[in-house]
Order: C-alpha cells, then sequence, then structure tokens
C-alpha cells in the first residue's frame, strides 16, 4: 500500500500534551514531518462544533491523529462519569465531523481495551467488541470510547471517508500523570514507591487484591505503531494494538519494586476497586501487518523512572480537569 502521507502534509495531533499525543509528536518530529499543527485547551475547546469547524476552516490539516478527550486511572473513571462520558464523546464527535466536512484526506481515533466486554475470553480479538456488558468503574468512558469506534465506522461507510480506529491495551511513558487521584496504575506505583523510598517507609501500599492482570505497552512504541498503521492499514475494523504479554498488579508492583525501592513491602488495600480481571489483547491481525513491540516493560518502567525524577513538578500537578466542570456550571440553568 502506498504511503498515506508525506513528510509535508498538515498533520494535525488533536491532544499534542497528553501522554500519546506528544509521543505521537516527538515520533512525527524524529521522522522529519515537518507541518505539524496543534491547538491548546485554551485556543480551541474540542466540545464545540462550531469552534472546532472553524479550526478546521483555517488550518486545514491533511491528516488527523484523534487523540484527545479526558482520560484517567480507575479511581477517576469512578467518581467523574459524567466528565468522562461528556467530554469524550462531545470531542470525538466534533473533531470527526469536522475532518469529514473539511475533507480530511485520513484520520486516526485511538479506542482503549476496557471497551471489550468485562467477562471476554481472553486474548481479546476485536471481533468481541459490543458481546456483552462492560466493566462498571469504566462504563461511561468506554461507551464514548466505543461511540468513537463507530464515528469513524459510519462516516467511513457513508461518506467514505479513510477513518481507522486502533484500540490500545495499558499506556505509560514520559508525560503521563502521576497525579495519584486521577493515575494510572503504573505511573501511580512509581511515585508511591519512590516517595515510600525518600521517607524510608517500609510498605507501599497497592489498591485492590492484586489478582488483576495488565498489559503494559510504552507509549513510545505505540506512537510508532500509530505512524505505521497511518501508512498501512485502512479498515473499517479497529485494530488491537499491545504486546501480546500480561501480568498481575502484584508483578507489576514487584518489577516497580526491584527498580526504585527493593527494600519496601507490598501491602494490599482490598477495599479499592480491582476493576476489569483481565484485558490481554489479541494482537495477531497487528502481527500480521508486520509491527511488533520494542521496549520491553523493565526497560520501559526505568525510563519512565528517570523521567518521573527529572520532571517531578510537572509530573505530580494535578491535570487540567476543571474545564467540564466549569463549563457544565456556566451552562446550568436554575429549575
Ligand atoms: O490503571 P488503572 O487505574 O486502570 O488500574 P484499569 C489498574 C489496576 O491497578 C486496578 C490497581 O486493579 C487497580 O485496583 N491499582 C493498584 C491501582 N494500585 C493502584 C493505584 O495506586 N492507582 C491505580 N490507578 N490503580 C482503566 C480504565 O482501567 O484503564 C480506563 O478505568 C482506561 O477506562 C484505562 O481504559 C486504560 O486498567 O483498571
Amino acid at each position: 500500500m502506498r504511503r498515506a502521507f508525506s513528510r509535508n502534509s498538515r498533520i494535525f495531533v488533536a491532544g499534542h500534551r497528553g501522554l500519546v499525543g506528544s509521543a505521537i509528536m516527538r515520533r512525527l518530529k524524529a521522522e522529519g514531518y515537518v507541518n505539524l499543527l496543534t491547538a491548546d485547551r485554551e485556543q480551541l475547546d474540542l466540545r464545540n462544533q462550531a469552534d472546532v469547524n472553524s479550526w478546521f476552516r483555517d488550518h486545514r490539516p491533511e491528516i488527523v491523529f484523534l487523540v484527545a478527550g479526558t482520560v484517567g486511572g480507575i479511581l477517576a473513571n469512578s467518581t467523574r462519569p459524567a466528565e468522562f462520558i461528556y467530554d469524550n464523546l462531545l470531542i470525538h464527535a466534533t473533531t470527526v465531523h469536522a475532518a469529514y466536512l473539511y475533507g480530511v484526506q485520513k484520520l486516526m481515533y485511538l479506542g482503549s481495551s476496557c471497551i471489550y466486554p468485562r467477562a471476554c475470553s481472553q486474548p481479546i480479538k476485536e471481533e468481541y467488541l459490543l458481546t456483552g456488558p462492560l466493566e462498571p468503574t469504566n462504563e461511561p468512558y468506554a461507551v464514548a470510547k466505543i461511540a468513537g469506534i463507530k464515528l469513524c465506522q459510519s462516516y467511513r461507510e457513508q461518506y467514505g471517508c479513510r477513518f481507522v480506529s486502533v484500540i490500545p491495551t495499558n499506556l505509560y511513558g514520559p508525560n503521563d500523570n502521576f497525579d495519584l487521584d486521577s493515575s494510572h496504575v503504573l505511573p501511580a506505583l512509581i511515585r508511591k514507591v519512590h516517595e515510600a523510598k525518600l521517607a524510608g517507609q517500609k510498605e507501599v501500599v497497592v489498591w485492590g487484591t492484586g489478582t488483576p492482570r495488565r498489559e503494559f505497552l510504552h507509549v513510545d512504541d505505540l506512537a510508532d505503531c500509530c505512524l505505521f498503521l497511518m501508512h498501512h492499514y485502512d479498515g473499517s475494523l479497529p485494530l488491537n494494538v499491545g504486546t501480546g504479554t500480561d501480568l498481575t498488579i502484584y508483578e507489576l508492583v514487584d518489577r516497580i519494586r526491584k527498580i526504585v525501592y527493593p527494600e519496601v513491602e507490598i501491602v494490599l488495600d482490598a477495599e479499592k476497586p480491582d476493576g476489569m480481571p483481565r484485558k490481554l489483547l489479541d494482537i495477531h491481525r497487528l502481527e500480521e501487518l508486520g509491527w511488533r513491540f520494542k521496549i520491553s516493560l523493565d526497560e520501559g518502567i526505568a525510563a519512565t523512572y528517570q523521567w518521573f525524577m527529572e520532571h517531578q513538578e510537572k509530573a505530580t500537578k494535578p491535570p487540567d480537569s476543571n474545564a467540564t466542570t466549569l463549563h457544565a456550571t456556566q451552562h446550568r440553568v436554575s429549575r
């Protein structure tokens, strides 16, 4: 298949400051793409269709990586379901629609492995989507993410748009969120073990039973895969992206402990939710296309820990999650 775009294409990375968006930016720059378009939150509210349309009209992107959204770990998903469903539904719909209206040549949308049914057989094949009930701790987010995939498929079917979706497994890496109330497990545990080390604490508290299994992919591998698929994949079926192996949360903490502070003991807080028991992706289709991850989990944890140490102030600041709350307050009508 010919390459989908050139070094001079106008490429919009929607969500360029996040974990995934910043990795895609790094990768595009490293490969010599020169026309990279971005929009900060203050410049463009991606939830507003009129604003998004004007931005597309003014900037005329040819290629779009749609990786913007409100994201977070199990606690943030459970406690802020309204933000997770509202922001994501709107951001995905406005951007896909504007991409259609303004003739974007190709768009890539990123789902998440939490969109598969909670009790799926493992490893999870792409065709298991919408075959059973979702994990309750992240159902609103998962519904929005499924809607994003359906948007891409529907615009492809009705209007012939070249919009593709990928479904990455749990991600981590530089620019991750290390705020303990909203982060995912891997950055949370790097921070907790690091802080235990600084304080000379003997124990680190890990949420849940430690038995759920998770698959982790370094975000630089994901970015590499996104560019590869943008050039070499143009189908309606969303493609799983992962490593093909998983481990328990307990085993993950153990690996982090060995890298950061081997002396610390792991204490489980079983009052906290476990979430999905397992979500290992079947990556056969991806492998058949010729892509495979490169960064091992130990290597990735060590590099992410290094990044965390060098960016502690930025990394531990809670992410800007007030946008929707403000928005909702402004628009609330008194009864
Ligand atoms: O990464 P995580 O928050 O999200 O949690 P999910 C994974 C597992 O790690 C759960 C356990 O079993 C947690 O109980 N865990 C242990 C911890 N200690 C901690 C901790 O200190 N912080 C966190 N956050 N977890 C999310 C979804 O699910 O995955 C999202 O909620 C999204 O929708 C994302 O899809 C990729 O893997 O459970």
